[in-house]
């Protein structure tokens, strides 16, 4: 099925088991420990989308060394030797179009995701609600 908005399952063990993270959108994720305590622990992954792009990096702020997924696929184990990358995704990009190389090498040297992409910088608190005044406006 063609879907435009990417998906991503992230396991924490190969063939799509242990700790499972799931995220739906243009997103960038430039801290997987403080974020979501799942640094260097991905071991493979489930990425669905029309044109997606998933981008894994071995450092936060999408540094070091970056592995590319162009269109969905499930990769049952990062750590077979043409990857050489398990349990070491530290931040990573997922968007709905084929991300050129040079766009992938501007998010590295700018440690910013595309444009239009939402970027998840740390851990999300309960906030407190602060309660907008309401303003009823009088109707004469
Ligand atoms: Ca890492």
């Amino acid at each position: 099925m063609r879907q435009a908005v990417p998906t991503v399952s992230l396991f924490a063990d190969p063939n799509f088991a242990g700790r499972r993270l799931r995220f739906r959108g243009n997103i960038g994720v430039r801290n997987l420990l403080d974020a979501f305590n799942f640094n260097d622990v991905l071991s493979s992954f489930e990425l669905d989308g029309d044109d997606v792009t998933l981008v894994l990096f071995e450092n936060v702020n999408y540094g070091g060394r970056p592995v590319v997924f162009r269109t969905a696929r499930d990769v049952a184990n990062l750590g077979v030797a043409n990857l050489n990358f398990d349990n070491m995704t530290s931040s990573f990009v997922m968007v709905n179009r084929l991300l050129t190389d040079a766009e992938i090498t501007a998010i590295q040297e700018n440690a910013r995701a595309p444009r239009g992409v939402a970027e998840v910088l740390r851990r999300t608190r309960p906030r407190r609600i602060v309660k907008k005044k309401i303003v009823k406006r009088r109707v004469r």
